[in-house]
């Protein structure tokens, strides 16, 4: 039986798949980052992965976010913006499970039902087993439920900040396609400055100022997606990024070894 508190990892859409494509996987990163993940051998890990180049254009196509607006062909996106998300969460399965992981898939359409946007209700039976068992957990960014919209797309950030809150996970590992947050985009601006080490109350001074999503992205760019973060981090939960494009960072982030990155603390 496991007791141990989680460690939960968050794989980034930008991380694996394509964001400029559509349906664009990054087979290569996910068979690597399944390695570094079956190298790091830990028995309490959550994954979580993002939606990239699969949910985001479906989403936005349909509008799921905003909620159900009486058009019937809404109902078809939501649906489609579902089953993109378990095609990419099959290739991401198949990663984890070639490599010997045992890995087992959860879709949070199936488990949980938002109030505007944020988790409401969560029926945690079958996920509290699988943990106890020494499952490995993953779960997705998806199309879910809501009561007061009908609809809309739960983040794969607010996932991972849902359940580090509810159990008390050790710490977060975000991948993602840059080695942590900068003060502006490396991506555009090679003199872009990393934040090695950040305060909540550093965070929040910098938060509004991270930069926009390249490609479509529904539930926004990094701006967005720290936000999402911050409760868990108010509660004490330890958040890495880094990237999990090359190199061995998120074995490096899951082993508790330095990282080319962010490391953020409560205080
Ligand atoms: O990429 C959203 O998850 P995220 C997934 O973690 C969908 O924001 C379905 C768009």
């Amino acid at each position: 039986m496991n007791t141990e508190r989680p460690v939960i990892l968050k794989l980034g859409g930008s991380a694996i798949t394509d964001k400029t494509g559509e349906l664009a996987a990054k087979t290569e990163v996910i068979n690597r980052l399944a390695e570094e993940i079956k190298r790091a051998d830990l028995d309490n890990l959550i994954i979580v992965h993002g939606g990239g180049s699969f949910g985001h254009p479906t989403a936005a196509k349909y509008g799921i976010k905003d909620g159900y607006k009486e058009d019937p062909a809404q109902k078809i996106g939501f649906a489609e913006t579902h089953h993109v998300m378990t095609v990419l969460n099959g290739l991401v399965m198949d990663a984890l499970i070639w490599h010997e992981i045992p890995a087992v898939s959860v879709a949070p359409s199936s488990c949980m039902v938002t109030e505007n946007g944020k988790v409401k209700y969560f029926d945690e039976t079958v996920f509290k087993s699988m943990a106890k068992l020494v499952f490995t957990p993953v779960m997705y960014g998806d199309a879910v439920l809501d009561e007061k919209l009908g609809f809309t797309i739960l983040s794969g950030d607010q996932l991972v900040a849902y359940l580090a809150i509810k159990y008390n996970a050790k710490k977060i590992v975000i991948g993602t396609d840059t080695d942590g947050l900068f003060d502006s985009d490396p991506k555009t601006n090679p003199n872009a400055k990393p934040y090695k080490h950040l305060t909540l109350k550093e965070l929040k001074e910098i938060q509004p100022k991270l930069g926009k999503a390249t490609g479509t992205d529904v539930t926004g760019g990094m701006a967005s997606k720290i936000a999402e973060l911050i409760p868990a981090i108010e509660q004490g939960t330890h958040v890495t990024i880094t990237g999990a494009t090359k190199g061995l960072s998120i074995y490096r982030a899951l082993t508790d070894q330095s990282i080319l990155g962010t490391e953020i603390e409560k205080a």
